[in-house]
């Protein structure tokens, strides 16, 4: 096989302080995804069997969606308490653009500007580079695809749980290997952890083909309430408070269900609207065929990738459709309006690095 020139390679500095560190303590966003919590939780499994030393994991109570916690339990790893960000070395955020999105425990407030112990490892292109160290690849389809780099560069053995976690995360980040970050650096990594043991129907059935029925019968409000609008270029769905608990789940459940408006052909731009408690909505937002939907969410608060981003909404649910929908329309208008000139409809403005 050639020289692998398509890895992103972790600094000596990076693998450094893993190597001397004493104790870490990793945690994700709020709202965990796959890809944060197979980050979190392989990194975490791989470096106390490599090192026999204390790591853990932090996942704030109750926010692990149901179809994720098979994660936690082949893990096997330790799940951290408070007193762990005390008193561990390091403290390895993933998967997490800025401090504010960061899941950590109520009482723990860090001082952002003077904190020391914190390694920050990201693919999120708005990342605020918050730690004293942070690793911010903007290319790399997951989180995942990054750790698995690290643990290559710490040359730690990888067995086929940490592979699975991984494996895990690359898979639902890049939409089960369908999205625009499905290089060939991510497939070569898939390859290769298939090869540690992975079995990758096996994920694909524990992270697609495993839908409980409270998440079913959440699945049905969504195909009802999905709508369409400015010629089926918008697509959105709406759950109220009252059918999120009803149907028997928990704010935490929802995930990936925008992937129902989304999956309509001619969408540009799918949104979906969860009513998490009332006067609170949680918007996910998916671009498609290039539409960019990071600038939309950024002006609401949000934030997250180019075309997959999110915002937390203060108000009610029809204020919040109201406000973003009319939002989303005017920016599609702009992109055509702009089409003939080549210019950038919304021009995202990123974080600098
Ligand atoms: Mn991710």
């Amino acid at each position: 096989m050639s020289a692998r020139t398509y890895r992103h390679h972790p600094s000596a500095e990076l693998l450094d302080v893993l190597t001397c560190s004493d104790s870490l303590v990793c945690n994700g966003h709020v709202s965990p995804d796959a890809d944060c919590l197979g980050a979190a939780l392989a990194l975490s499994r791989a470096w106390s069997a490599n090192t026999n030393r204390d790591a853990s994991v932090w996942v704030s109570e109750g926010g692990i969606p149901a179809r994720l916690r098979f994660m936690f339990e082949i893990a096997n790893v330790r799940r951290a308490t408070e007193r762990d960000f005390e008193t561990s070395q390091r403290i390895v955020i993933v998967d997490t653009s800025q401090p504010s999105r960061a899941d950590l425990p109520h009482l723990y407030k860090p001082d952002w500007d003077e904190i020391e112990r914190i390694v920050n490892i990201d693919h999120h292109f708005t990342n605020t580079c918050f730690g004293q160290i942070d690793w911010i690849v903007e290319d790399a389809s997951s989180t995942c695809e990054l750790i698995y780099e690290v643990l290559c560069g710490l040359q730690f053995n990888i067995d086929p749980v940490t592979a699975a976690l991984l494996y895990s995360g690359i898979y639902t980040d890049t939409g089960g290997f369908s999205l625009p970050n499905t290089t060939a650096n991510a497939l070569h990594i898939a390859a290769e952890l298939t090869q540690l043991g992975v079995s990758p129907s096996d994920i694909a059935e524990r992270v697609d083909r495993s839908v409980g029925q409270p998440q079913f019968e959440l699945l049905k409000h969504i195909y009802q309430n999905t709508r369409t609008l400015a010629n089926g270029a918008i697509a959105f769905s709406t759950i109220r408070h009252e059918d999120l608990i009803n149907s028997g789940c928990a704010p935490s459940d929802i995930d990936d269900q925008v992937n129902v408006p989304r999956s309509m052909a001619g969408v540009a731009i799918a949104a979906l609207f969860t009513e998490v408690e009332p006067g609170r909505v949680r918007i996910n937002l998916r671009g498609e065929s290039s539409t960019e939907v990071a600038g939309l969410a950024q002006r609401f608060g949000g934030g997250g990738h180019r075309q997959a981003a999110g915002v937390i909404f203060s108000g009610s649910l029809d204020d919040a459709v109201d406000r973003i929908i009319t939002a989303a329309i005017e920016m599609l208008g702009n992109q055509t309006t702009n089409a003939g000139t080549g210019e950038h409809p919304e021009a995202i403005e990123s974080t600098p690095r």
